[in-house]
């Protein structure tokens, strides 16, 4: 079956993968209809991430797209550029230091994390793809058991990983509902991070009691079946939803290539 949509703007939606994200085509981000705009917001919202192939933006195009999805948000850790301050160039830093190679939401040791997240590929290597998993399939694939356990329980998020890379004298940390409920869908999403490193513990319990249910979490999040993998082209846009996916980026391409892509993070509400 073709799962192909086309609307009366020309814009075309085809999912990616049977679980997550979408490929938009006949559309170019730089010259976007208020149709065609929220043609691909509802298409966000039912897909968790997005994919516009060969749309090579400009930084003040990436920008201005960008805007049409919020307030920016700037994380008081990483080195944004002086001439566009929203935006961070995300390069290779070598396998040691990559902070990114392992399943996550983005910044959630924030009280309000980022909402959502759009790179702009400048640069790419062979290899050096992106996953995502759906976090409201996620929660779904749950025994009703479970999700009850879950239900009012809270995780306590660090920044550890970035603290280490910057070399911060303290770990920022925040603690989260394990469930959550998207803002604008209002779909309940599994909202966990890697267990030990950034999700340390569930709130008042130790590590011992918890990490085995986390790492279950982790591990019955991020399954084959529940993932896009994207192979990434220079000039593609890629955007996900943080309140409702988690991330991984494969550092399979050796500390001297090239890899450059310019990162807007628009900023989120107190995960409930
Ligand atoms: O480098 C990538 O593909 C994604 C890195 C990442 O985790 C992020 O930008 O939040
Ligand atoms: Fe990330």
């Amino acid at each position: 079956m073709d799962a192909k949509v086309e609307d009366l703007t020309g814009l075309q939606v085809q999912p990616v993968s049977g679980s997550i994200g979408a490929e938009i085509s006949g559309v170019r981000l730089a010259d976007l209809t208020d149709a065609a705009f929220a043609a691909i917001r509802q298409a966000f919202l039912d897909h968790c991430m997005l994919v516009f192939r060969s749309q090579h933006l400009s930084m003040e195009e990436h920008v201005a797209f960008a805007a049409r999805w919020g307030e920016f948000d700037v994380n008081p850790l990483s080195p944004y550029r002086e001439d566009y301050p929203m935006i961070l160039e995300l390069e290779n830093r070598g396998k040691s230091r990559a902070v990114t190679e392992n399943w996550h939401y983005d910044s959630t040791f924030e009280a309000a994390p980022p909402a959502i997240t759009i790179l702009s590929a400048r640069d790419v290597p062979v290899g050096g793809d992106t996953m995502w998993c759906n976090q409201y399939r996620a929660y779904e694939r749950l025994s009703p058991g479970m999700q009850r356990l879950l239900e009012g329980v809270r995780a306590e998020f660090t920044g550890a990983r970035l603290a280490k890379l910057y070399g911060l004298p303290e770990v920022p940390r925040s603690l989260h509902p394990v469930v959550r409920t998207h803002p604008e869908t209002g779909r309940k999403a599994l909202y966990i991070g890697k267990p030990g490193d950034t999700v340390p513990r569930l709130e008042d319990m130790s590590p011992e009691d918890s990490v085995p249910l986390l790492a279950y979490l982790y591990e019955h999040s991020t399954r084959p079946d529940n993932i896009y993998r994207h192979h990434w082209r220079n000039g593609d846009v890629v955007m996900w939803d943080n309140r409702c996916t988690m991330h991984y980026a494969v550092h399979d391409y050796g500390d001297e290539a090239v890899r450059s892509l310019h990162r807007i993070t628009i900023a989120g509400d107190v995960p409930r």
